[in-house]
């Protein structure tokens, strides 16, 4: 899965990416897209280490791609044309606002507006998809016209891509619109910008680090304030000398962490967990995956041979110290193929091939 750091020139994208990768800007390939695989943070794993002692501790990771800035003097776009290929390949959006005055740094269009900002970068989503649709609107309106194989499916898209445009025309994102299933694989190759999750960053200055988000955006999945600069240098750090810096500032936690995980939670992911010996494990899985399928993540021949998963949430073993307590109070689940996996739950996959 992918997200892609999106905003106006000089808002702090390049700062909240080496914020959330713990990179440094000199690591990063100049006039380049950078990708870098970030950990997401998941606590649960901090317990089952203690408990089961591994060699190994995996968490899973979520990639997020900087693209490269918009050339100066190119304040009045988001140079959303150049990125469009990239953005449209995203599974989600993590839009950049600037809130921070600089006099060192020029602001979009001269003035640091964050809600406006918004506004702007949300028409220019509305306007790129528009633009895909009528081009392929055109299109269809001359092949449902010729008797071809894939004239009934031709049919029934350029009905959904009017119903989208009508949509888009009257400023309408298409999150709201498509249906699940049919429609959504219809639909799915135009990555259409207004179908996908936004998080909203606003970029504040060092002064108002600490302070809540000066509005939320109601299309947006989390908007969270932070300054990106300060917790780029909070990234680089090591935990432990973090503190004094934090304090300083008023900041009681990195929002890196937060940032991460509304990102994982927008994609509609969820972790099962797997803990033994050799290794403890976080596995993303979209919510709603059967118990047979969130097998086949780890390796096909388990999903093929699959018998059963010996399931427990990480709340009962916690609760109950340790394997063998939590079965002994009735809490661990022999689960079919077609159990609904739950986030947190650690399972033990049985499998024969
Ligand atoms: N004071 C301050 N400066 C920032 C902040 N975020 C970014 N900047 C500075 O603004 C400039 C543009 O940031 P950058 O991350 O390169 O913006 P991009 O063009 O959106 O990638 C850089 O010089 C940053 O150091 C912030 O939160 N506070
Ligand atoms: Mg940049």
């Amino acid at each position: 899965m992918r997200v892609a750091i999106v905003g106006f020139p000089y808002s702090g994208k390049t700062a909240v990416f080496t914020a959330l990768s713990g990179l440094s800007r000199d690591q990063l390939k100049p006039g380049e897209e950078n990708l870098a695989a970030v950990r997401i943070p998941e606590p649960r794993l901090d317990w089952l280490e203690t408990a089961y002692k591994p060699k190994k501790r995996t968490e899973a990771t979520l990639d997020f791609v900087d693209l490269p800035g918009s050339l100066e003097g190119d304040l009045d776009s988001a140079g959303l044309t150049r990125h469009l290929p990239s953005l449209r390949q995203s599974d989600a959006l993590l839009v950049v606002l600037r809130a921070f005055e600089s006099g060192a740094v020029p602001a979009h269009q001269g003035r640091v507006d964050p809600a406006k900002d918004l506004v702007q970068l949300r028409d220019e989503f509305l306007l790129a998809d528009l633009a895909i649709c009528a081009g392929r609107i055109e299109r269809l309106e001359v092949s449902v016209k010729k008797p071809t194989k894939d004239q009934e499916a031709h049919k029934r898209e350029l009905e959904v891509l009017k119903r989208c445009q009508d949509a888009l025309e009257n400023e309408k994102p298409l999150r709201d619109l498509i249906q699940p299933g049919e429609e959504e694989k219809m639909l799915r190759s135009f990555g259409f910008l207004t179908q996908k999750p936004v998080i909203v960053i606003v970029n504040v200055s060092e002064e108002q680090a600490a302070a809540p988000a000066p509005f939320a955006d109601e299309q947006a999945v989390a908007t969270l304030a932070c300054c990106a600069t300060l917790e780029t240098d909070l990234a680089q750090m090591e935990p432990d000398d973090r503190a004094p810096f934090m304090a300083e500032y008023g900041v009681e936690a990195l929002a890196r962490d937060r940032i991460i995980r509304d990102c994982f939670a927008a994609l509609g992911l969820i972790h099962f967990l797997t803990a033994g010996p050799e290794e403890v494990r976080a596995w993303p899985i979209p919510r709603g995956l059967s118990a047979v399928d969130a097998a086949g993540k780890i390796h096909s021949d388990i999903a093929r041979g699959f018998i059963r998963a010996e399931t427990v949430a990480y709340a009962d073993l916690h609760e109950a110290g340790s394997m063998r307590d939590a079965k002994a109070a009735n809490k661990v689940r022999q689960e079919p193929k077609n159990y609904v996996i739950q986030d947190g739950d650690i399972i033990l996959f049985k499998f024969n091939v």
